[in-house]
């Protein structure tokens, strides 16, 4: 953090973001940002590692809680502001977080998180103007832990991802160096921020840089057109089902705005797409439209980005490239061998970027590395003619719908417990649009309503984790331990 502050000294006039519309400098967050902290602290000197949940929009006060956070020595905890309250609620308890920092304006939905009596809702409205105290922030050693990240796993429930000061630096530097980030740039931002692609890879890294940063609170296609319009931007990222709706609005408007549209595009230095594969057509289609071959990348929250194409030269389609500066990446078969060129096999990440522990689960995270130190990511992919290709995930029950990591067993549990839902099995369909679209297989004790199911199921979880389609069985496909086959059951979809 010291070196993240340290640079924005350099940049205090520039615009740093800009937020419903209104620019702010590197000045007022770095000062905002300070203010905020030195109230967090109150009397201490130092938050030491205290979870720090958020649950603010992506806005201006996103970041300067995310900076005072950092800058007082806690872990930021940033909450999904589209998550209902048992999804939060699980995050609070799972990361003991005492403190919630919100806005007025959402503090009645989450005031229920309060019952426990172990939390506390702060609202940035009531922050006052004076402190009895200006306490001297801490130095934050880049070692400590920064942030807590929650993905989806093998496991029933998300496991929280720690990363250090050190782990966000290092996802930043490598990407700042590989696709030539400088205090020019201005990105838009559409991303949600509790997840690493909005956080490092546009947030992070263009503050890092001294460029500037339009934060939207949502994705709306035609809020994004009117931006590249109107914007002096020169980057965008967004994961491929962005990409995919941005096309389908462009197709429905008349010829002279799809002349505008296109000649928009003609201002970016670089557009990205990341977080879940791209598919080949959604790259050509971009690039009829758009002049530009988007930059595929791979990463993932425990590890930030592993592998991209370049930024000069030939990028692959079906393809996402070479390791990043500064990451190590090998390719396994099941033994833990590494494999022999153009074989398949999991890819295998070691670094500075990779992150520190599961939260709370040592389990977990001895079981997520190997004996000499590299991280299994679970991705199968072959390395062929100097690029790597992903072929899948070692597990079935992974699913990947609009670039969200849902994990089948976790539906399947919500599921069970509905009373007429006797038994269940969840898998992840192709689908052009969202990558894979959720299935649901039903073994029921009497017909349900599909719409009350989904009105049910959207108290219960959020609402990317619903599944949309569904089959009624009389029982589930099993093999002969008793165990749902998950790809036969697939094949139940018609
Ligand atoms: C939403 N809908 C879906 C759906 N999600 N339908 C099918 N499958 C899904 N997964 C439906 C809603 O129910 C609604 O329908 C309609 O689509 C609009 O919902 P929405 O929530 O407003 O959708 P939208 O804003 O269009 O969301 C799409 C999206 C969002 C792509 C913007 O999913 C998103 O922000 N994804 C990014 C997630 C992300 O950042 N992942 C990175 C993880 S980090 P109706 O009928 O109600 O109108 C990582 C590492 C790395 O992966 O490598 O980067
Ligand atoms: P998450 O756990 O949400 O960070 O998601 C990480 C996962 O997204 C990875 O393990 C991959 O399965 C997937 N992923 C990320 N980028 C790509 C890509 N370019 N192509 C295919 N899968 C990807």
């Amino acid at each position: 953090m010291k070196d993240f502050v340290a640079r924005c000294q350099s940049f205090t006039d520039r615009v740093a973001l800009v937020s419903e519309g209104k620019p702010y400098t590197y000045a007022a967050l770095l000062h905002d940002s300070k203010y905020l902290a030195q109230f967090l602290l109150g009397d201490q000197p130092d938050l030491l590692e205290a979870r720090v949940a958020f649950f603010i929009p992506s806005s201006y006060a996103y970041v300067q809680t995310q900076w005072a956070i950092w800058r007082a020595g806690g872990i930021a905890v940033p909450l999904c502001t589209s998550h209902p309250l048992p999804s939060l609620e699980y995050t609070i308890r799972d990361t003991g977080a005492q403190l919630l920092i919100t806005t007025r304006a959402h503090e009645p939905f989450l005031r229920p998180l309060t019952h426990s009596g172990s939390l506390t809702i702060f609202c940035l409205e009531d922050l006052p103007h004076d402190l009895p105290t200006y306490p001297p922030l801490p130095e934050i050693n880049s070692d400590r832990k920064a942030m807590i990240l929650y993905t989806s796993g093998t496991t029933n429930l998300p496991k929280g991802v720690v990363s250090t000061h050190r782990n966000i630096q290092a996802q930043i530097q490598s990407l700042v160096d590989a696709w030539e980030w400088s205090a020019e740039d201005h990105i838009l931002n559409v991303l949600p921020l509790h997840h690493v692609h909005g956080i490092v890879n546009v947030l992070c890294c263009a503050l890092w840089s001294g460029a500037s940063c339009t934060l939207l609170p949502k994705f709306d296609p035609q809020e994004v057109w009117e931006h590249f319009q109107n914007d002096t931007l020169t980057l965008f990222m967004a994961v491929p089902t962005i990409y995919f709706k941005l096309i389908a609005y462009y197709e429905q408007t008349d010829a002279a705005t799809r002349q505008i549209l296109r000649t928009s595009c003609g201002k970016f230095r670089l557009m990205v797409s990341g977080s879940a594969a791209l598919p080949v057509s959604v790259l050509e289609k971009w690039q009829t439209l758009s002049g530009h071959t988007l930059l595929e990348r791979y990463g993932m929250t425990e590890i930030g980005m592993a592998l991209s194409n370049p930024y000069r030269g030939t990028r692959r389609a079906g393809h996402v490239g070479l390791p990043l500066p500064g990451i190590q990446v090998r390719l396994v078969n099941e033994a833990n061998t590494p494999v022999d060129p153009g074989q398949p096999g999991e890819i295998q990440v070691k670094g500075d970027t990779v992150f520190e522990a599961y939260w709370q689960k040592p389990e977990a995270t001895k079981d997520s590395f190997t004996e000499d130190g590299w991280f299994r990511t679970g991705d199968i992919a072959v390395r062929d003619e100097d690029s790597y290709k992903i072929l899948g995930r070692n597990s079935v029950d992974i699913i990947k719908s609009g670039a969200y990591k849902i994990s089948a067993l976790e539906i399947e549990e919500v599921l069970r417990q509905h009373p007429e839902i006797r038994e269940c099995g969840v898998v992840g369909l192709p689908d052009e649009e969202w990558g894979e679209i959720i299935a649901a297989a039903l073994v029921v004790r009497q017909p349900l309503d599909e719409s009350d199911l989904k009105a049910w199921l959207k108290t219960q979880m959020p609402a990317y984790r619903i599944p949309r389609k569904y089959i009624y069985l009389d029982d589930l496909p099993r093999n002969a331990l008793g165990k749902v086959t998950k790809n036969e059951l697939k094949g139940q979809f018609k």
